[in-house]
C-alpha cells in the first residue's frame, strides 16, 4: 500500500510540473481556468473527501479505492486521500476546491451537509470535475452532483437501526440516539427514519426515545455525550449510535460505568472495532455493510468513464471487476448493497479481519 501511495505522489509531481509548463488549455463548456493543473495525460486523478481524518470508517472505504486501482494498474491512477480534521458542515469547500485546482477528474465526497457544499462542487463540475457523493446521498442538494454512491438502500437503515434497539431492551423502555455531526446528511436521514418509526409503527409502542446527542464523530466527545446522557437517565434501558466513531465510545462508557447489559448500546459499528465489545457482551449485535465496497466501485465508475464506456446518467451501467455491474438508478444513486448487514458473536471474528 505505502508503494502505491510513493507512486502515487511521483505521479501527482510530474503532473503538477507539466501543469506549471503547458499553462493548461480547456476548451468547450468546461471552464479549466478553475482547474489549471487538468492534464490529458490519460491518468485518472481521483480525490476521496472523508467527513473528517482519524475516522477508521473512512480509511476502510479508501482501502477499497486501492484494491480497485492495484486491479486496474496504478500507473493509471493518481489517488488522494484528503480531507478536514473535524466534520464541520463547510470544513471541506476547501478541499474541493483544491482538488479542482489540482485536476481531479473525479471528486468522491463523504459530504458533511446537504447544502453547504453546493457552490463549490457546481464551480468544480462547471471546470470539468465529476462530483459524486459516497456514503450517502444529500437530499435536497442532488441537481449539485452527479451520482452517489450508497452503501445500502438508505430507506432500510432507520427501520433496521430501531428493529435492533427495540429487540434489545425487549420492546419496552427509554432509549437514546447518539449521532455525528447535527448536519450530517446520512445521520439525519436515518434518524429522521427511526423517529417516523417509532412513532407510527405500534410494535415501537412501549418505547420512548428520550434523546438525541451528537458527539461529532470524535471520540473524546461521544465519551462525554454518552456520560451525561447515563447521569441524566439513571434508568435509561438502551443506546442507539448509528455511527462507527459512537457505538465504540458508548460501549467504553458502558464498560467503565460497570452497567453493562443493563444498558444495551447498538448502532453502526465497525466489526474490527467491535469485536472486543461484542465478546465482552457490552453489545450483542449490530449493523453495518461494506466501506471498501464503496471505494472499488467508485475507481471502478470513475474508470469506465475515463474510457468512454459510462457517464453518470440515470441507466447507465458499467462494470465493477470482481462485484459485478452497477446501474444509475433514476434518482442517481448507485446501490453497494440493499440492505445493512447484522453483525454478532457468530461472525464478528470473520468480518473483523476485514474492516
Ligand atoms: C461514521 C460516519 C459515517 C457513517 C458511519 C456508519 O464513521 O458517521 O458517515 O456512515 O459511521
Amino acid at each position: 500500500m505505502r508503494k502505491i501511495l510513493l507512486c502515487l505522489t511521483a505521479v501527482l509531481f510530474v503532473a503538477v510540473l507539466l501543469a506549471a509548463c503547458s499553462g493548461g488549455g480547456g476548451g468547450g463548456e468546461v471552464d479549466d481556468s478553475a482547474r489549471p493543473e487538468a492534464e490529458d495525460d490519460g491518468i485518472v486523478r481521483i480525490y476521496f473527501i472523508p467527513k473528517n481524518l482519524g475516522n477508521s470508517y473512512f480509511q476502510a472505504l479508501s482501502s477499497g479505492f486501492y484494491d480497485a486501482i492495484s486491479e486496474l494498474g496504478e500507473e493509471n491512477f493518481e489517488y488522494v486521500y484528503t480531507g478536514p480534521e473535524t466534520a464541520e458542515a463547510t470544513s471541506q469547500l476547501e478541499y474541493v476546491r483544491e482538488a479542482t485546482r489540482k485536476g481531479a477528474d473525479a471528486i468522491f465526497i463523504a459530504a458533511n451537509s446537504n447544502e453547504a457544499l453546493n457552490d463549490a462542487f457546481d464551480e468544480a463540475r462547471a471546470a470539468g470535475v465529476r462530483v459524486y457523493v459516497i456514503n450517502q446521498d444529500i437530499p435536497g442538494g442532488e441537481a449539485h452532483r452527479d451520482a452517489a454512491i450508497m452503501p445500502v438502500n438508505f430507506d432500510t437503515v432507520g427501520a433496521a437501526q430501531l428493529a435492533l434497539m427495540a429487540e434489545q431492551i425487549g420492546h419496552k423502555g427509554r432509549f437514546a440516539i447518539l449521532s455525528a455531526t447535527a448536519d450530517a446528511p446520512d445521520q439525519n436521514f436515518w434518524i429522521a427514519s427511526m423517529k417516523e418509526e417509532l412513532a407510527n409503527n405500534p410494535a415501537y409502542a412501549r418505547m420512548e426515545l428520550v434523546a438525541l446527542v451528537y458527539g461529532d464523530d470524535q471520540a473524546e466527545k461521544s465519551a462525554a455525550e454518552m456520560e451525561a446522557l447515563l447521569a441524566e437517565y439513571p434508568d435509561l434501558n438502551g443506546v442507539v449510535a448509528p455511527t462507527t466513531v459512537g457505538i465504540t465510545a458508548a460501549c467504553r462508557v458502558v464498560q467503565s460505568a460497570g452497567v453493562v447489559g443493563k444498558v444495551k448500546v447498538t448502532g453502526l459499528g465497525l466489526p474490527s472495532e467491535m469485536a472486543e465489545f461484542v465478546k465482552a457482551g457490552v453489545c450483542e449485535s449490530f449493523q453495518l455493510w461494506n466501506p471498501p465496497y464503496e471505494g472499488y466501485i467508485g475507481a471502478y465508475m470513475a474508470w469506465a468513464e475515463a474510457n468512454g464506456t459510462f457517464s453518470p446518467e440515470p441507466g447507465a451501467t458499467f462494470s465493477a471487476g470482481k462485484l459485478g455491474d452497477y446501474t444509475v438508478l433514476p434518482n442517481g444513486q448507485i446501490l453497494t448493497l440493499e440492505t445493512p448487514m447484522l453483525y454478532d458473536a457468530s461472525n464478528i471474528d470473520m468480518y473483523s479481519v476485514l474492516f
